[in-house]
């Protein structure tokens, strides 16, 4: 089984991972994967970042789905690699805007990134590629936490998790 652990940037996706791998999952850095293979398309200079080719990439990856061992891909494409199953990471949009800002991140990229955790960007993509999606909030939560709803997810408990249980509209003023 492919699972996908996605999120916006500074949602904590490497940190989980990096737990998980301790805990003995198998955990594929998806972003250290397109660089370590020379998968990094034009660089978007506007947007600071570098363009991907999906296809390419999951013809790369070669991961097939449904099979017998869990296999969690991390970063924040991997929800688009045909995963079975999509755990989306959200966070506050406001503690993200601190997270990214503390990253060093310009104010125009920290700007897109928490107006994308505003819009449900990844949670959307995820729903429109018909995968099997949930997400978790992990503001306020520590790891152990954030494992154990991930291993909730994954042991078919997933009635916290539905996607649209999570809501920043509210704060949709506040950064449009
Ligand atoms: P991502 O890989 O999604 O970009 P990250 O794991 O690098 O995110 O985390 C971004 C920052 O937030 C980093 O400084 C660690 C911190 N962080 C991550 N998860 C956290 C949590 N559950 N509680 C508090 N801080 C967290």
């Amino acid at each position: 089984m492919i699972i996908a652990l996605t999120g916006t940037p500074g949602t904590g996706k490497t940190t989980i991972a990096s737990a998980l791998r301790e805990k003995g999952y198998d955990v594929l850095d998806i972003t250290a994967y397109i660089k370590e293979n020379d998968l990094l398309e034009e660089y978007d200079e506007k947007r600071d970042t570098h363009d991907v080719d999906v296809d390419k990439l999951k013809e790369h990856l070669g991961l097939q789905s449904n099979c017998e061992n869990t296999i969690i891909i991390e970063g924040h494409l991997s929800h688009l690699l045909s995963p079975d199953i999509t755990i989306v990471l959200r966070c506050s949009p406001s503690v993200l805007k601190d997270r990214l800002e503390k990253r060093g991140y310009s104010d125009s990229k920290v700007k897109e990134n928490v107006q994308s955790e505003v819009m449900d960007v990844i949670l959307c993509e995820s729903a429109d590629l018909g995968n099997e999606v949930f997400e978790i909030d992990c503001t306020d939560k520590g790891t152990n936490i954030i494992i154990s709803n991930i291993e909730d997810i994954l042991s078919g408990n997933t009635d916290m998790f539905m996607p649209g249980s999570i809501d920043w509209t509210k704060e949709m003023e506040k950064w449009f």
